[in-house]
């Protein structure tokens, strides 16, 4: 018997940085509705889906760069969001810019939250992989400044029993890093769902534009296949506060296979039925991991630091 989960990418077009919380809400919320029509169970938005990209900029006044982080979620101009999800019936994941205190000490994550169709939390994830520099420099067409605005995430790499299946996140840059990916596939997970926003260009030195497409496409087929998962990967695409933005919203089958693909740049649906067993006769023959993983004769000792030295 197949277990098909319904899923809706809401690839966004681009967020201008004064465009309010209140008209990405809309656009969102106009996404949902679509994506109910179409009959899905879960819609997929990008990373800091509430604001434009802002690492890109160069803003040094802290209270500027906290006005792009929600305080709480939901939170009164994300609310609506949550209700009309609840009132459906659908799931969702948002990925937004998170500031919390802690202890009396204020934390600013890139985060991910998953929400099941009954409107309960059932997720979160901080974005571990964090690009780009802390520093401002100059030299770049645009600036990166994940290092900067944003901590290291704190939940580690988790799957969640929800929807019918095992249910992972990673956050963008994340998606390049296969042990981010197998981390999920050795919890057994089922789909993993991706949020990216990912220039066209390098910003700091040439590379293709048709390979920052392929790595983009390698990266989340490879993990899907790699450890027999579907990958919904969905971006920020377009122009956006003058960076071109790659879209290329991708649903990817535990095979590897492409079964979606968004062809616009602008705030688009791609829909596909997932089934969730389909991976099952990889995780069973190819990629048993019990049968046929064997680390302890990598011939690495893996220091509780990370860092790798030769045996
Ligand atoms: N938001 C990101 O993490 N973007 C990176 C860029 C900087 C390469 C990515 O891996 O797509």
């Amino acid at each position: 018997m197949s277990r098909i989960l319904t899923v809706a990418g809401a690839q966004l077009g681009p967020i201008e940085r004064d465009e309010s919380r209140a008209s990405v809400v809309k656009r969102l919320l106009d996404l949902m509705r679509r994506a109910n029509d179409r009959g899905a169970d879960v819609i997929v938005y990008p990373e800091l889906a509430l604001t434009t990209f802002f690492p890109r900029w160069a803003i040094e006044d802290q209270a500027e760069v906290d006005s792009f982080f929600e305080r709480e979620m939901p939170g009164p101009e994300t609310a609506v969001l949550f209700d009309e999800a609840k009132k459906l019936g659908i799931g969702f994941h948002l990925g937004y810019a998170e500031l919390i205190e802690e202890d009396g000490i204020l934390h600013r994550y890139n985060t991910a939250i998953l929400i099941d169709k009954a409107g309960n939390t059932v997720g979160k994830y901080r974005k571990i992989h964090l690009p780009g520099h802390a520093e401002i420099e100059p030299e770049r067409q645009f600036q990166h400044l994940e290092k900067r605005f944003f901590e290291v995430g704190n939940l580690g790499f988790k799957v969640w029993n929800t929807m019918g299946g095992k249910m992972g996140v990673l956050i963008c840059n994340d998606r390049r890093w296969p042990e981010a990916f197998r981390v999920l596939g050795l919890q057994g997970v089922e789909m993993v769902m991706i949020g990216y926003n990912t220039p066209t260009l390098n910003g700091l030195m040439f590379e293709p534009p048709h390979l920052r497409s392929f790595h983009n496409r390698l990266s989340m087929q490879a993990g899907a296949y790699q450890n027999a998962t579907w990958v919904v990967g969905v971006a920020k695409a377009g122009n956006e506060g003058d960076v071109d933005m790659m879209g290329e919203s991708a649903i990817v089958a535990p095979t590897g296979e492409v079964v979606a693909l968004c062809s616009t740049l602008e705030d688009e649906l791609m829909i596909a039925d997932c089934d969730l067993d389909a991976g099952r006769y990889l995780k069973d023959t190819t990629f048993k991991f019990s049968a046929h993983r064997r680390p302890e004769h990598y011939g690495l000792i893996v220091e509780t630091t990370g860092e790798v030295e030769p045996r």
